[in-house]
């Protein structure tokens, strides 16, 4: 944590916050094993966060970290700046203060995972190292219901009656961690966690390290401190550059310096948020009137964002592996396995994983609830189908592979009979938003494309063309995987070939009328949200009225027929790659996309055509689009992608295909890269009309697909 010691009020700085609107944050270089780099860009200040980890022993060996941090503007003698470094225990484990008068020196401690070990925190220097003259001490030693509350339990605990008095300047007051009250409300709830805390007050720039020392690691060459710190540190560095331009090849391929480190950026984030996350979702089953706690387990994962989604999602962690497998299939393998453990016998996998108090901390309890008929798209088979690809598949792979056959296969069997449309070959997502009343097109979260518009009226005659060509890729990778193990392959085999015939696919989602691929349901085009009419009772005061607010009238009813709605939905024959390269549907398909009325915008293809009667429209008045219009990183990927494989094969649409690839591709980078410059951020999505981004920030998940458009990895 950290405090600038400025204001009238302690503005203490914690966990990632949107709220705390910093002008930039993240990591700038992370190899997700041994060291990462971080800039923190806050009003005022800059801070720079280093560590290093060094193996050995019996508990995952020693680390150090080092803060430094600089005032905006040099020669600004006045800033003073705390930084609080906290150690707390987690359900188990213990640990002991060592003090110095006021200044907690060092904490000691044992716990299941780590076994015995010792963190040190060191005495602040300036900037190369050199011992600063003067810092004030502050200690707290605290309980905390949890480790979702540290941040409470630290602000009420702060009080302002400190004063700081380096010899020749003045004094002032400043904010510290001074006695420890238990925080209100949580009387009865025994405290999970111990909690030490260490503040070092001093003025800037200055440098503070901290180094945990594992006790089972006997033959260690010398503390991991200052000038041995500083060496090891560059030594990963280059070790970093060098990997990263073997795998990426991004300077040979003629980007600068600055869009390399934008690249680097990308990946270090995506490396860098990665979490170990454990405990129990909470599930609403279709066989239990309750809620009730899913079995308990750990989950390694990626995050979209470590501001607003800090935890796993399925869908999202297949685009993430896509990058994260080329840096390190191993961390990819290890990842994979982790989300296929938590699939229960049905063969279902959570699509959000909220773990923990901490987890869910931070959810609106209307989404903490997973249903378990609630799918998500598999795009875990995107990843397996890239693995696969690989050369040198040795024994530890094929092994690997051994272990998740059984598991991927209760899992295509699980959307393979729960998620089945209405004829043959057909699939629909379950769990649509049922009341169609209140939205102006019921939501379909389960797809991942949540406000997408799909049919007016959610009914068991849908059919979705998305999850159709998600099957055909999850069945050809199946059956590839099949074939590689010596198990059966047939069926697999049999339903790639059924789901990638384009006749029947054509039979199934061609609207022939709308000339484009879509799914079809019952359907009216002819909605709208209106202000609903209050009747004013007699005797009925006006203000005890509700306030009117807009509901959904259908001006037509709906019909079973093609669902009128182009964009990313309609792509995904040509996404998935599943259309012959000669196949006439595809010249429309380009054809749309390169439309500026309809898919193409200056900054990469927007999610619904300008022309669809639902793009950039609310769902509800509170309920901005948002899969209607906005560009997308992920989907945007696969269509270069594809734009890429099309370009390889003979046929019509060859030229045409290279030529797009170039200028999708071109744009999608440039905008990124631009946006990065000017927000300091990567974003959850892109404006179609001025390529600004939108949503959440830093969003770090598929977003950062952009360094293998960079690198032409698909
Ligand atoms: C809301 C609000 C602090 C929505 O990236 C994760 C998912 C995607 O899988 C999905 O395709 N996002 C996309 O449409 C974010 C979903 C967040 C839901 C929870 C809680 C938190 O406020």
């Amino acid at each position: 944590m950290w405090l600038r010691q400025a204001a009238a009020e302690a503005r203490l700085r914690h966990t990632c916050e949107q709220s705390d609107r910093l002008p930039g944050y993240g990591w700038l270089l992370h190899d997700g094993l041994h060291f990462g780099v971080q800039e923190i860009r806050d009003h005022g200040l800059t801070l720079r966060t280093d560590f290093v980890k060094r193996p050995g022993g019996e508990h995952g060996g020693d680390w150090s970290w080092r803060v430094t941090a600089w005032p905006e503007s040099v020669g600004d003698q006045t800033s003073l700046i705390s930084l609080l470094f906290y150690v707390a225990t987690d359900g188990q484990g213990t640990l002991q203060p060592h003090l110095e008068n006021t200044r907690l020196v060092s904490v000691t401690g044992t716990s299941e995972e780590l076994g015995h070990f010792n963190i040190s925190f060191h005495k602040p220097t300036t900037e190369s190292g050199e011992a600063l003259g003067y810092a004030s001490y502050n200690h707290l030693d605290a309980k905390s219901p949890g480790l979702h509350r540290l941040t409470d339990v630290v602000k009420s605990s702060l009080s302002n009656r400190f004063v700081y008095a380096a010899p020749g300047g003045p004094s002032r007051r400043y904010f510290a961690v001074d006695t420890y009250r238990a925080l209100p409300g949580e009387p009865d709830q025994a405290p999970q966690s111990h909690l030490l805390l260490h503040q070092v007050t001093l003025a800037l720039p200055c440098r503070v390290e901290v180094t945990f020392e594992s006790g089972s690691f006997a033959d260690r060459p010398g503390s991991l401190v200052g000038a041995v710190l500083s060496e090891e540190l560059a030594r990963h560095m280059a070790a970093f550059e060098r990997r990263f331009e073997e795998t990426f090849s991004l300077a040979r391929k003629g980007f600068s310096p600055q869009q390399q480190s934008f690249a680097k950026a990308a990946l270090s984030n995506m490396l860098g948020g990665m979490g170990y996350f454990h405990g129990h979702s909470i599930v609403q089953s279709a066989h239990s009137q309750h809620p009730l706690p899913y079995p308990e387990g750990p989950l390694f994962t990626a995050v979209p964002s470590r501001s607003f989604f800090p935890r796993g999602f399925l869908w999202d962690e297949g685009f993430h592996q896509l990058l994260l497998a080329r840096w390190d299939p191993a961390l990819s393998r290890e990842v994979i396995a982790h989300w296929l453990d938590l699939m229960n016998v049905e063969g279902w996998i959570p699509r959000e994983q909220i773990l923990d108090d901490e987890a869910r901390a931070k959810v609106p309890p209307e989404f903490i609830l997973q249903h378990n008929e609630a799918a998500n798209p598999p795009t875990l088979f995107l990843v397996l189908q890239q693995l696969l690809r690989e050369p040198g598949q040795g024994p530890t792979e094929l092994s690997y592979l051994r272990r998740l056959f059984p598991r991927l296969r209760t899992w295509y069997e699980w959307y393979n009979t729960t998620q089945v449309g209405p004829l043959p070959y057909t699939f629909r997502w379950r769990g649509r938003d049922q009341d169609t009343d209140l939205f102006l097109n019921p939501k379909t979260l389960t797809s991942g494309l949540d406000d997408y518009p799909r049919a007016s009226h959610p009914s068991p005659a849908e059919r979705h063309l998305d999850l159709r060509c998600w099957m055909a890729l999850a069945s050809g990778v199946m059956a590839q995987l099949a074939e590689r193990l010596g198990e059966p392959a047939a069926e697999y085999r049999h339903m790639q070939q059924a789901l990638s015939d384009n006749a029947l696919l054509e039979e199934q989602h061609w609207a022939k009328q709308l000339s484009m691929f879509a799914d079809y349901g019952n359907h009216s085009q002819a909605v709208g949200l209106e202000r609903q009419k209050v009747a004013v009772g007699p005797g009925q005061p006006h203000h005890q009225l509700p306030a009117p607010h807009l509901v959904r009238v259908v001006r037509k009813p709906p019909k079973l027929q093609f669902v009128g709605a182009l964009g990313y939905v309609s792509l995904f024959p040509f996404l998935l790659q599943l259309l012959r390269p000669d196949s006439p549907r595809l010249g429309s398909i380009l054809g749309d996309m390169r439309s500026e009325e309809k898919l193409w915008s200056p900054y990469g293809l927007r999610s619904l055509a300008r022309t669809s009667p639902l793009y950039m429209k609310h769902n509800t008045e509170h309920d901005p689009p948002y899969w209607r219009g906005p560009i997308w990183i992920n989907m945007n990927y696969l269509a270069v992608r594809a734009l890429h494989h099309y370009a390889s094969l003979e046929g019509p649409y060859q030229q045409q295909t290279a030529v797009l690839y170039q200028e999708l591709r071109a744009n999608l980078i440039a905008n990124l890269y631009r946006q990065y410059v000017a927000s300091g951020y990567l974003w959850e999505q892109y404006s179609d009309t001025t390529g600004q981004g939108r949503g959440c920030y830093p969003f770090t998940g598929w977003s950062a697909l952009v360094v293998l458009m960079m690198a032409e990895e698909y």
